[in-house]
């Protein structure tokens, strides 16, 4: 097969001299409470579904679990002092609603409460921004159990009633909400391919809970805006994740397939908060399958994130169906992959990350410069940008200076959209620690820093130090 050589953008700077980011760039890096707290059977913690996910025989690799994972729920006064010793200025973190609610309704647990207060404080003690992800999907198991979770509609109101209670309690000190993590992974990953908790795999599910995600999200948003953000004045708005999608080649069907899998991806996600319904090339290919919002829905959808939270990590070309190699039809590749109409591909002359993800910085600015154009230059927060890498523990060192040559070529990237006006305001780091990476366990590690899982032990990569250089200089 012939695949299209791809030039980079061309450099609107000097390779070599210093890179500079704007003086009031946010610097920080990522977690997410299942993938780091453990102690799931601690401080009044409910059940959630990726508890029963990762306890249920063959959906981990090596059987892990997160029931002790980084056990950041003990040793967070810790954490946060390496966070601080690593010059982070902000951290995004998730709250666990099982934590906060374990049922997932009615009043909410103290000891929770607790928790995340005495962690927001302590940060501040250390000058360390919180941006605070409310949703990472560790929902309720009780809401899975009793409700059928995001396939009911009812979900939404749980969601709202649950971020009140977080913006009531923690909106004083915290200033930047996420309500929800990549709503295309909890739909796709769990319902379409069934990766994810609740490891369902369904043709129509994925658009039924993407639809009650978004709901939730605008919900959420209108009580954010009514009952707490003219007194607490924060900003909120959600993560989606999105690869960037190259056509194949330049031929008119390989175009409109890497567009119309932005559109199956990042638009899904995005069009009903910025212009209030579903991308147009949905609609026209799932037809009924979609579900519809209400006027007032899209009211309250439209307008309901004060910036675009991206988590990027790679890129993959994308071509028609009828152009798919002989021998590995569309239907193959699943039925999301028949909805999308596109085909998704590699270059073989791409390197792989240790989840076997492209390493392809340009199209980082490439989806940076296309959300820029097309929602009207907003700001635009990278909430996550990493790599997997094979870490290794030597003589109390670890040197990945594969991260550290993924973390240079993506915010090079990130400098170039800069210079052509893209409004990034902000980059997180994924991830803070090694943690449990949900489907491949403890076997993939992402952190900045090391975890020995024996001992608990953390020690800082060289990609820690090499990111601190990097916020003390501002750039790179
Ligand atoms: C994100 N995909 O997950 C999550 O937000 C993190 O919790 C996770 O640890 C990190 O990325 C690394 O995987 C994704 O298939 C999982 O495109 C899968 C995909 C994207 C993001």
């Amino acid at each position: 097969m012939a695949f299209r050589r791809e030039q980079p953008i061309e450099a609107a700077s000097e390779k070599n001299s210093m890179k500079n980011f704007p003086t009031d760039f946010v610097w920080g890096a990522a977690t997410s409470s299942h993938q780091i707290e453990g102690a799931w059977l601690e401080g009044g913690k409910g059940f959630s579904i990726w508890d029963a996910f990762a306890h249920t025989p063959g959906k981990i690799k090596n059987a892990d679990t997160a029931d002790i994972a980084c056990d950041h729920y003990h040793r967070v006064e810790q954490d946060v002092k390496l966070m601080a010793a690593s010059g982070l200025r902000a951290y995004r973190f998730s709250i666990s609603w099982p934590r906060i609610q374990p049922s997932g309704r009615g009043k909410p647990n103290p000891q929770g409460l607790r928790f995340y207060s005495d962690l927001i404080d302590t940060l501040l003690a250390h000058n360390i921004t919180p941006w605070v992800t409310l949703y990472h999907w560790d929902l309720p198991l009780a809401l899975q159990l009793e409700y059928d979770g995001w396939l009911n509609p009812k979900l939404a109101d749980f969601f709202a009633g649950y971020a009140a209670i977080c913006f009531e309690t923690f909106g004083d000190r915290v200033k930047h909400w996420l309500t929800l993590n990549e709503p295309w992974c909890c739909a796709v990953l769990g319902h379409s391919i069934g990766l994810h908790a609740p490891g369902r795999t369904s043709r129509d599910e994925p658009y039924l809970v993407g639809h009650t995600l978004l709901r939730a999200h605008a919900m959420a948003v209108e009580k954010y805006r009514s009952q707490f953000q003219p007194r607490q004045k924060g900003l909120i708005a959600l993560s989606n994740n999105c690869d960037w999608r190259e056509p194949l080649t330049d031929s008119d069907a390989d175009k409109a397939a890497a567009q119309r899998a932005l559109e199956f991806l990042l638009g899904w996600f995005t069009e009903p908060i910025f212009r209030g319904d579903y991308p147009a090339v949905m609609r026209e290919r799932l037809g009924a399958r979609l579900p519809h919002f209400t006027d007032a829905e899209k009211k309250l959808l439209k307008g309901s994130a004060d910036f675009i939270g991206l988590n990027h990590y790679s890129t993959m070309y994308a071509a028609g169906p009828n152009v798919a190699e002989a021998g590995d039809p569309v239907h193959n590749h699943g039925d999301f992959a028949v909805d999308m109409g596109a085909i998704l591909s590699s270059d073989p002359e791409w390197q792989k990350t240790d989840m076997g993800w492209n390493i392809v910085p340009w199209g980082f600015q490439k989806l940076l410069q296309w959300i820029d154009e097309r929602y009207n230059s907003p700001s635009i927060y990278v909430t996550e940008n990493g790599c997997a890498t094979p870490d290794e523990l030597k003589d109390g060192h670890v040197d990945d200076s594969r991260r550290i040559a993924y973390l240079d070529s993506y915010l090079n990237a990130a400098h170039e959209a800069l210079q052509n006006k893209v409004n990034l305001k902000g980059y997180f780091a994924w991830s803070f620690m090694d943690n449990f990476e949900w489907a491949e366990g403890y076997s993939k590690r992402f952190g900045l820093h090391f975890v020995d899982y024996a001992t608990g032990r953390r020690v800082p990569k060289a990609s820690a130090k090499w990111y601190a250089e990097v916020i003390k200089r501002n750039g790179l």
